[in-house]
């Protein structure tokens, strides 16, 4: 249960079947220490386990979603350290979730807080969203899959622009190039992302998970390999009760009740 569980850098609460995560560090503009990584992928993993949500919404603070891994924690760091600690391997945990997740992005997500926005699989932006990898003036690269799931998103030649200079997109060019599927005024940015996590978690559950699935096997593997398992899934789907429940109402003429939601 989450509410009985004491975090102190991020806040977790319910509205109706989403599970919504607030990043709430304001004092290092929500900077991933060990203790953050900790404590978000704890959160993702219990909303993941619970059977009374659909879909998780992660989102910071109107300054920042996050303005990077801590450096004031890495700074001191060696090569033995960070090799031994496996630093930013915690999480895969995170990207191991099965359900949906939204990231709604206001302001600063630099470095690992771009990092984690991509680990998410729907990005809406608030208008005021600057997206960057600025690892390079740090004397580092990008750590947390930047370097990869940055390129997947919007090609080499931005991610190596970004990657290379560390200059930052902002709202509009990261919609442009694919980074993020909607952008909106930062006033009505938790509401709009509630609206879209609300409509995921109200679709059948299975058919949403095998969908998350499906598109990410798309950066996993061949395009033939890639379809193949998508048929599979969707033969799959029609062992479902919502797969008769959906087309029935669609027939019917009225809206789908989802058994497994
Ligand atoms: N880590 C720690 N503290 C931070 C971070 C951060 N990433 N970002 C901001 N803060 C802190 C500041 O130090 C400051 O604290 P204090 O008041 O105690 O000095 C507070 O947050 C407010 O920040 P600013 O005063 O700097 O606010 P500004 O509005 O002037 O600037 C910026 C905002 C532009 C976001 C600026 O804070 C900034 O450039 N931050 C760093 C951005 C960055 O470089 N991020 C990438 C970090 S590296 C990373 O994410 C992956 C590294 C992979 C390495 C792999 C190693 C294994």
């Amino acid at each position: 249960n989450q509410s009985a569980q004491r975090y102190q850098n991020i806040r977790v609460e319910t509205r109706e079947r989403v599970g919504l995560i607030t990043l709430d560090r304001p004092k290092a503009l929500n900077a991933l220490n060990a203790q953050t990584m900790r404590e978000t992928v704890a959160a993702v993993q219990a909303f993941d386990a619970d059977r009374g949500i659909g879909t998780i919404l992660l989102t910071g603070s109107e300054r920042a979603f996050a303005a990077g891994a801590d450096i004031k924690e890495m700074a001191s760091q060696d090569y033995a350290d960070v090799y031994l600690a496996d630093w930013f391997a915690d999480w895969d945990g995170f990207t191991r979730v099965r359900k949906p997740i939204v990231a709604a992005v206001s302001g600063y997500a630099l470095g690992g807080g771009c990092e984690l926005a991509m680990m998410c699989d729907v990005l809406i932006a608030a208008d005021t969203a600057q997206f960057g990898q600025p690892e390079i003036d740090l004397g580092v690269l990008p750590g947390m899959g930047g370097s990869q799931r940055l390129t997947r998103a919007v090609g080499k030649a931005k991610a190596m622009d970004m990657i290379l200079t560390g200059r930052r997109m902002d709202a509009a060019e990261a919609e442009r190039s694919g980074l993020v599927s909607r952008v909106v005024p930062a006033d009505e940015l938790l509401d709009r992302a509630l609206e879209v996590a609300a409509t995921i978690s109200t679709r059948s559950l299975p058919a949403a998970l095998a969908a998350k699935e499906a598109v990410n096997a798309a950066f996993e593997t061949t395009l033939a390999q890639g379809v193949l398992f998508e048929r599979r899934a969707f033969h799959a789907a029609f062992a479902t009760e919502d797969q008769k429940e959906g087309m029935a109402a669609f027939a019917q003429k009225r809206q789908a009740e989802f058994k497994h939601r």
